[in-house]
């Protein structure tokens, strides 16, 4: 069935690894759909891009673009923890998932967080772990993720 919005059924959508020209593409914009997300200068972008690349895999941000609208419509981050715990393991955090209000429905999100899971189980972690709202909690069970425990913050 035809999703509701502006994209194809069959258009086959795949993920990488943020680039700095994705600034251009809407990236911080989509951001802002999931949380506060104020402007970001080109300056204040390239730096945190070059901190984010100079962990290599150990921080790994993807996202999906849609190449007729050169706009990025979906992303999501993993951070991988060096543990003492469990043999000296790994945990991948994953971070940040957001589709684009427009490309709902054709399961980019999924797309997202298989490529972070993927990565994180590639590179050694004995887990993936994340906090999400209520509402998206059905979302990410369909995505293999089980509920382990309460969310606590502190906020600055
Ligand atoms: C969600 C996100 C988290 C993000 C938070 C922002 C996922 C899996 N979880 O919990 O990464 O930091 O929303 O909300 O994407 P906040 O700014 O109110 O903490």
């Amino acid at each position: 069935m035809q999703a509701d919005n502006s994209f194809s059924e069959d258009k086959k959508f795949h993920v990488r690894r943020l680039q700095i020209s994705d600034k251009s593409k809407g990236f911080i914009e989509l951001l802002r759909q999931l949380t506060v997300c104020d402007s970001v200068s080109d300056q204040d972008f390239e730096k945190r891009f070059h901190d984010i690349s100079s962990l290599g895999d150990n921080h790994v941000v993807g996202v999906i673009e849609d190449e007729f609208s050169g706009k990025v419509i979906a992303t999501g981050s993993v951070f991988i923890e060096n543990k003492f715990v469990r043999n000296c393991g790994k945990v991948g955090h994953v971070e940040d998932v957001v589709v684009d209000l427009n490309a709902r429905g054709m399961q980019l999100g999924n797309e997202i967080v298989t490529f972070l899971t993927d990565h994180a189980r590639s590179i050694g972690c004995f887990n993936v772990i994340l906090d999400c709202s209520m509402e998206n909690r059905s979302f990410y069970e369909k995505c293999g993720f089980k509920q382990k425990a309460i969310q606590m913050a502190k906020y600055f």
